[in-house]
C-alpha cells in the first residue's frame, strides 16, 4: 500500500518472554477490575478523568467517526437530578416492568431501584452514541456506531481500572431522560451513566465467578 495519507506506524518490539510477561501482567490487572457500587467521597482531580477519556477516545471505530461524546458531570445539582430521573424510571422497572426472571437474576448483586451512587460518585461520566453528526445543521452518517461506542467503553472502563479508581456500568431504562437532562443534541442517544470515583473504604462487591478460558472461547488450531 502506498497512499500519499499514510506514515509509519511506529511501535514498540517486544521479546517473546516480555510480551508474555506483559500479558499476564495486564490480565492480573485486569481481573483485579469489579463493577463497584459504593463510592468515596474522596475527591478525585479531573486531569485523572481527562486522560480516561482521552483513552476512550483511541478506540477504533468504524471508518473512524468517533461517534460519541462523554458527558462528565461533576456538578452536584446536576447528578441530584440525574439521580431523581434514574430512580423515577428504576421504581417501574423493579415493581412490575423487568419479568420475574430478570429480578431473579439480579438478586445477588442486591440491587434495588435506589441509586444513591448517582450522588455518591464524584464523577458521572454519561456515555451518548451520536447515531449519526449534526454538524451545522447538516447531517451525515456513522457507521457500526453501537460497536464502536461498546469499545470505546471498554477501553474507558479499563482506564478507569488502570487509575485506581472504581466504576459501575448503569443502565437505567429507559433512560432518554439523560439527553434531557444534559440538553444533548437530537442526533445523541445515552448510551451508558458511568459513576466514577474512588471506591468507599469498606466496600464489599458479590461473591461472584468468571467464566473459564474454555467456556468463553475456542481454539481452532
Ligand atoms: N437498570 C436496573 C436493573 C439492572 C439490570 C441489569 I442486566 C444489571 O446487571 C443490574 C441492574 C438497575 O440499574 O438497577
Amino acid at each position: 500500500m502506498h497512499q500519499e495519507n499514510f506514515i509509519p506506524y511506529e511501535y514498540e518490539v517486544l521479546s517473546e518472554d516480555q510480551a508474555l510477561e506483559r500479558s499476564r501482567q495486564f490480565l492480573e490487572l485486569m481481573n483485579s477490575r469489579r463493577t463497584v457500587r459504593e463510592f468515596s467521597s474522596r475527591p478525585v482531580p479531573e486531569e485523572i478523568i481527562k486522560n480516561i477519556v482521552k483513552v476512550a477516545g483511541t478506540a477504533p471505530s468504524g471508518a473512524h467517526k468517533q461517534p460519541y461524546t462523554f458527558c462528565v458531570v461533576s456538578n452536584d445539582e446536576l447528578k441530584s437530578k440525574i439521580r431523581a430521573m434514574a430512580e423515577q424510571e428504576e421504581f417501574i422497572n423493579y415493581n412490575g416492568r423487568m419479568s420475574d426472571d430478570w429480578i431473579e437474576d439480579l438478586k445477588v448483586f442486591g440491587t434495588n431501584y435506589q441509586k444513591l451512587f448517582i450522588e455518591e460518585a464524584p464523577y458521572l461520566i454519561v456515555v451518548f452514541k451520536k447515531s449519526y453528526n449534526l454538524d451545522d445543521g447538516e447531517k451525515t452518517r456513522n457507521y457500526y456506531v453501537n460497536e464502536s461506542v461498546g469499545i470505546a467503553v471498554g477501553m474507558l472502563l479499563s482506564a478507569i481500572h488502570n487509575a485506581g479508581l472504581a466504576a459501575l456500568t448503569h443502565t437505567p431504562s429507559p433512560m432518554n431522560f439523560l439527553a434531557e437532562a444534559l440538553g444533548r443534541p437530537k442526533n445523541e442517544k445515552a448510551y451508558l451513566n458511568i459513576p466514577v470515583g474512588y471506591p468507599k473504604e469498606d466496600a464489599k462487591v458479590p461473591n461472584i465467578q468468571r467464566k473459564s478460558l474454555d467456556d468463553i472461547a475456542k481454539f481452532y488450531r
